[in-house]
C-alpha cells in the first residue's frame, strides 16, 4: 500500500531527488576530461546539472543527491555556491561521488549500481518516494503532476515516456502500456526490426495525443522515474547494475508499473552532437526550450559580472551571457559564454564559446599564458570551445573537409564538430 501522503508539502517532503551524473563521460568527451558530466557549461551561463535541480525546486523538492563517477572541483564548487537552503526548508543538494564511498574505491558499474551503492543515505531518513532523474536532459517538467500520478495510480513505480519516431526508438527503452497506462511489456533499446515493430504506439493512443496517425511513433522512456521506498530497496536487492537493461524489465514483470505521459520539449543533451544542437536551438528567433519562462527559472551560480560590452559588431541569432566584450565581429548562430572576449574582424558562425573562468591578469594567474579569448580576424564554424581557451589571431577552425571523427593535440572532432578542449592554447595562425 502507498503511504496515505495527502497534501502537497507532505509529498515534497518525503520525497527524495537522485540525479544520475554520468558513468565514464565518453559520450561528451572532451568536455568532460577536467570535470564530471554534470558540471559541463549549457547555455552561456549554466551547467548540465542545473536542468534537474531546478525542475525539482520548482517542483517544490528541496532533498537532492547528486551520483557522479568522479568528483570534479568544477562540480562541488558549483553546487555549493548555488544551492543554499535556509534552515527551515530541510533542503540540500549533495554530491555523492564514486571514489568517497568507504566501501572501497569502485565505479559505479551502471546506474542501478550507482543507487545500490549509496542506498544507506538515501533510506536513511524516513522518504516514502525516490525520483530518479537523468543529468543529461533538456526538459522542465512539473514533479508534483508525476508524484500526483503517480499516487493516484496505486503504482510502485512509475515512468516517464515520450512519444519518439522510428529513427530514434531504437536508443530508447520503449513501452506497451494498457489504457490505464499499466506497461504490460518493455524492452531496452532494441535493435531487431520486428521487435521494433512490436512496439509501434496505436492509431488509438496516437489520435489521443493528437499526433499524425501515420507516421510510426514509439512509447520511450524517459530515463525519469519515481520508486515507492519499499519497491527501491526490492528491486535493488540483486547484482543488476543497470535501471534500462536489467531492473527495470523484471520490475514490469512482478509489480505495479504504470507510465507517466509527458508532452513538451524533451531533449538527450549527452552526446556532442545532441548537446551541440540543443544549444544552437536556443539561438533561434523562438527556441524550442524556453529560459525565460519566469515561473518556472533554471537557476545558477549567481556572479557579480559586468554587464556585457559591445563595440560594435553584427550579431545575429546569438545568446550573449554576462561579463563578455566583444569588438567588430560578426557573430551569428552562437552561443557566447560567460567572460568571452572576441576580438575585432572575427567571424563566429554556428560556434558555442564556453567562455572564461578569470580575465586576463586576475590575481593568480600565469602572466606567461595567452589570455582566454578569441583573437582578431579569426573564421570558426560549427565549433565548441570549452573554458579558458586562447586563441590566437587570425585563425580558422572549420570542420569541414575533415573525417567526421577524429583525435588532434589541439582539438577533437566528433559527429563532424570541432571541439577545442579546456585551457588550449591556439597559436596565431593556426588552421584547423
Ligand atoms: P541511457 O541514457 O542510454 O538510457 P544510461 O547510460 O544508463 O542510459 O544513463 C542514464 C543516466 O544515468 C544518464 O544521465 C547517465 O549520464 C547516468 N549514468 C549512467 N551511468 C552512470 C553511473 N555509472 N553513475 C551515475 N550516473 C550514471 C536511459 C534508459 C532508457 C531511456 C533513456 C532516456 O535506460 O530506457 O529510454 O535513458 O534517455
Ligand atoms: P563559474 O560558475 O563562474 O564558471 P567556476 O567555478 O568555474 O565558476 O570558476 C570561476 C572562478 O574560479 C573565477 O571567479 C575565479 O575566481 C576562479 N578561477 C578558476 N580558474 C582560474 C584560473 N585558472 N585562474 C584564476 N582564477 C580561476
Amino acid at each position: 500500500m502507498p503511504p496515505p501522503v495527502t497534501t502537497d508539502t507532505a509529498l515534497r517532503r518525503s520525497t527524495l531527488a537522485i540525479v544520475m551524473g554520468g558513468g565514464a563521460g565518453t559520450r561528451l568527451f572532451p568536455l568532460t576530461k577536467d570535470r564530471a558530466k554534470p558540471a559541463v557549461p549549457l547555455a552561456g551561463k549554466y551547467r548540465l546539472v542545473d536542468i534537474p535541480i531546478s525542475n525539482c525546486i520548482n517542483s517544490g523538492v528541496r532533498q537532492v543527491f547528486v551520483l557522479t563517477q568522479y568528483n570534479s572541483m568544477s562540480l562541488n564548487r558549483h553546487i555549493a555556491r548555488t544551492y543554499k537552503f535556509d534552515q527551515f526548508t530541510r533542503g540540500f543538494v549533495e554530491v555523492l561521488a564514486a571514489q568517497q564511498t568507504p566501501d572501497g574505491e569502485r565505479w559505479y558499474q551502471g546506474t542501478a549500481d550507482a543507487v545500490r551503492q549509496n542506498l544507506r543515505y538515501f533510506i536513511e531518513n524516513d522518504y516514502d518516494y525516490y525520483l530518479i532523474l537523468s543529468g543529461d536532459q533538456l526538459y522542465r517538467m512539473d514533479f508534483r503532476d508525476v508524484m500526483q500520478q503517480h499516487i493516484k495510480s496505486g503504482a510502485e513505480l512509475t515512468i516517464a515516456t515520450l512519444p519518439v519516431n522510428e529513427r530514434d526508438a531504437k536508443s530508447f527503452g520503449l513501452m506497451r502500456a494498457d489504457a490505464d497506462g499499466q506497461i504490460r511489456e518493455f524492452v531496452e533499446k532494441p535493435k531487431d526490426p520486428e521487435v521494433l515493430k512490436a512496439f509501434r504506439m496505436s492509431p488509438e493512443t496516437l489520435k489521443e495525443l493528437e499526433l499524425d496517425v501515420d507516421e510510426p511513433r514509439y512509447q520511450a522512456s524517459m530515463g525519469i522515474y519515481v520508486f515507492n521506498r519499499q519497491t527501491l530497496i526490492e528491486c535493488l536487492d540483486n547484482d543488476h547494475m543497470d535501471f534500462g537493461k536489467h531492473i527495470i524489465p523484471t520490475a514490469i514483470r512482478d509489480r505495479k508499473v504504470f507510465t507517466y505521459n509527458f508532452q513538451g520539449y524533451w531533449e538527450d543533451i549527452g552526446t556532442i552532437r545532441s548537446f551541440f544542437e540543443a544549444n544552437l536551438d536556443l539561438c533561434k528567433l523562438v527556441p524550442q526550450y524556453d529560459f525565460f519562462d519566469s515561473l518556472a527559472p533554471i537557476f545558477t551560480h549567481a556572479r557579480f559580472l559586468p554587464a556585457t560590452k559591445i563595440n560594435g559588431a553584427t550579431i545575429r541569432e546569438a545568446l550573449l551571457s554576462d561579463g563578455c566584450i566583444i569588438t567588430d565581429a560578426h557573430v551569428e548562430t552562437a552561443v557566447v559564454g560567460i567572460r568571452s572576449i572576441v576580438e575585432s574582424g572575427t567571424t563566429l558562425r554556428e560556434v558555442i564559446i564556453m567562455g572564461a573562468d578569470y580575465y586576463a591578469g586576475a590575481a593568480g594567474t600565469d602572466p606567461g599564458r595567452p589570455a582566454p579569448g578569441i583573437g582578431h580576424n579569426c573564421r570558426i564554424e560549427r565549433t565548441i570551445i570549452d573554458k579558458n581557451v586562447h586563441v590566437g589571431d587570425n585563425t580558422v577552425i572549420t570542420p569541414h573537409g575533415k573525417p567526421e571523427n577524429m583525435d588532434h593535440e589541439l582539438y577533437c572532432i566528433r559527429d563532424g564538430i570541432v571541439v577545442i578542449p579546456k585551457d588550449t592554447v591556439i597559436p596565431a595562425g593556426t588552421w584547423i
